[in-house]
C-alpha cells in the first residue's frame, strides 16, 4: 500500500472543496443546507468551558452505550464516550488491546450480526447502480493487513483549558483518545472497483449503522463524513479484524473504515452504505465540525481537517509521585499523523535541558513510537515532566498550540505534573 506523503494533494482538495462550499456549488448530504450554515456560524465561537481541571473524573458506571467493561483503572468515562488512562499503556505493546482501546460515540454502539450486514455502494459515481457486498463477499476479497492509530481530532483537547486558558467546547478528553491496531480487512479501493466507481467520481461518503445524532435539538443524521477520492482508493480500508480478532461490538463491529493518519472521525465505524458521488458533498461532520474556528485562522474557518498532528504523552497518570533519589525509566509514546517520528526529547526541569529518549519501535507511518528515558527525581516538591517530538517532516511540537474554538488538535507540549516526595 502506498505510503507517499498526500498532503500537498489532500490540502488542494480541502481548499477546492471549501470554495466549493462557500459558493453554494456542494451538495449538502442528507441536510438542509440553511441548517448547515447555522452550525458553521455556531462552531466559530467557543462553547462551554471544558472543565478546567485535567483530573480524571473517574466514573465508576459504565458510559452509556458502550458494550465492553470499563474498569475505572483502565477507562475515564466521559459521557457517551471512554477514555483510555494513558498509564494503563505501560504495560502493553505496540498494540493497544481492544479492552483498553478508548471508545468515541456519537450515541450507542448498535449491535450487529455479521451475518445479516450489507454494504450498499451507490450513487452518482457509479457507472451503474448501486452494488451490494455481504460480509462472506468481503472476505473473499484480497486480505490486508496495517498498523494504524485511530485519534480523536478532539485528543488532549482539555489543555487548551488547563494548560493555555482557553475555552474550547467539547469532550474533555487529556491524552487517551488514542490507541494503536493491526487492522485486517480489505482495501476500500477493491470495493469501489467492484462496484463500478466511475472516473468522475470525487466523493466517496461512508455512513454509519449507528442511530440518528441530535446536537441541541438539531437531528444532523446517521454520522458521516465525506473522503476525496485519492484518499478513498490509496490506503483506505474496510477493515473487520483488529488485533487479530473479529472487530468487538463497540469498534464498529462487522466493518468500519482505517482511514490511516487522518482525524478519528474519517474512521467510520458500522459502516452500512457508501455514497459514491461526482459532485463534492457536505455534511456537518465536515462544515461546522472538524474544521478550525478562531482568531488564528482564516475568518471563514479552516479546510475540513484532514491529518492528525504530532503528539508525545508519558504513560504516567497526571499529579503521579516519585520517591526522590531513586532512578525510574520513565515511559511513552509519540505520534503523528503527518509523518513518521525522527526523535523524542524529554526535560524534567521544566524545559531548561532537553535530552533525546530512546525509542523502542522502528517509527512508521500511521504509527506511534513507544520511548524511554531514564529519570533520578532530586528536589522534593512539585515538577513537571515534557516530552517533544520531532517528525521527518521537521516538524517538531510547539510550547503553545494555536487555539481553536472546539479544541482540535492541540499539538503543545504538555507539562505533566507530577510530584517527588
Ligand atoms: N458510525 C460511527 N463512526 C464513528 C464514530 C461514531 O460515533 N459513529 N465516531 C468517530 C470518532 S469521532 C472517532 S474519534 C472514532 C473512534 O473510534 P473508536 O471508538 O473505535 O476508538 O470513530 C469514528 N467513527
Ligand atoms: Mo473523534
Amino acid at each position: 500500500m502506498s505510503s507517499a506523503p498526500l498532503s500537498e494533494s489532500e490540502d488542494h482538495y480541502e481548499r477546492v472543496r471549501l470554495r466549493q462550499w462557500s459558493r453554494g456549488r456542494a451538495r449538502s448530504a442528507g441536510f438542509d443546507r440553511r441548517e448547515l450554515l447555522k452550525l458553521v456560524a455556531a462552531a466559530s465561537v467557543a462553547g462551554p468551558l471544558v472543565p478546567a481541571t485535567a483530573a480524571p473524573a473517574r466514573a465508576a458506571a459504565p458510559a452509556p452505550g458502550v458494550v465492553k467493561p470499563l474498569p475505572p483503572e483502565l477507562f475515564t468515562v466521559r459521557g457517551t464516550n471512554a477514555e483510555t488512562n494513558f498509564a494503563a499503556l505501560r504495560s502493553t505493546g505496540l498494540l493497544t488491546p481492544a479492552d483498553r482501546f478508548f471508545v468515541r460515540n456519537h450515541t450507542a454502539t448498535p449491535r450487529i450480526s455479521a451475518a445479516d450486514w450489507r454494504l450498499t455502494v451507490w450513487g452518482s459515481g457509479l457507472t451503474g447502480g448501486p452494488v451490494d457486498f455481504s460480509y462472506a463477499d468481503l472476505r473473499t476479497l484480497p486480505a490486508v493487513t496495517r498498523t494504524a492509530f485511530v485519534e480523536c481530532a478532539g485528543n488532549a483537547r482539555s489543555f487548551y483549558a488547563s494548560q493555555q486558558n482557553q475555552q474550547v467546547s467539547g469532550t474533555a478528553w487529556t491524552m487517551g483518545a488514542i490507541g494503536t491496531a493491526r487492522w485486517r480487512g480489505v482495501r476500500l479501493a477493491d470495493v469501489l472497483r467492484r462496484a463500478g466507481i466511475g472516473r468522475n467520481a470525487v466523493d466517496v461518503l461512508p455512513r454509519g449503522l449507528d442511530a440518528e445524532v441530535i446536537s441541541e435539538g438539531v437531528n444532523l443524521g446517521r454520522v458521516r463524513r465525506p473522503l476525496p477520492v485519492e484518499k478513498a482508493l490509496d490506503d483506505v480500508l474496510l477493515a473487520y479484524e483488529m488485533n487479530g480478532e473479529p472487530l468487538p461490538p463497540d469498534h464498529g463491529h462487522p466493518v468500519r473504515l482505517i482511514v490511516p493518519s487522518w482525524v478519528g472521525i474519517a474512521n467510520i465505524k458500522w459502516v452500512g452504505d457508501i455514497e459514491v458521488s461526482a459532485e463534492p458533498l457536505f455534511t456537518p461532520w465536515n462544515t461546522g465540525l472538524y474544521r478550525l474556528f478562531g482568531p488564528g485562522h482564516p475568518p471563514e474557518g479552516s479546510a475540513p481537517l484532514t491529518r492528525q498532528t504530532l503528539k508525545s504523552a508519558f504513560e504516567l497518570d497526571l499529579g503521579a509521585s516519585f520517591p526522590a533519589h531513586r532512578r525510574v525509566l520513565l515511559t511513552g509514546r509519540s505520534w503523528s499523523g503527518g509523518a513518521p517520528v525522527r526523535s523524542v526529547e524529554v526535560s524534567t526541569d521544566g524545559g531548561t535541558r532537553w535530552r533525546r529518549a530512546r525509542l523502542r519501535d522502528e517509527p512508521r507511518s500511521g504509527s506511534w513510537v513507544r520511548w524511554s528515558a531514564d529519570w533520578v527525581p532530586r528536589g522534593r516538591g512539585a515538577g513537571v515532566l515534557l516530552a517533544r517530538a520531532t517528525d521527518r517532516s521537521g516538524r517538531t511540537q510547539p510550547e503553545v498550540a494555536v487555539h481553536n474554538t472546539q479544541g482540535y488538535l492541540f499539538d503543545a507540549v504538555v507539562r505533566h505534573p507530577v510530584t517527588v516526595v
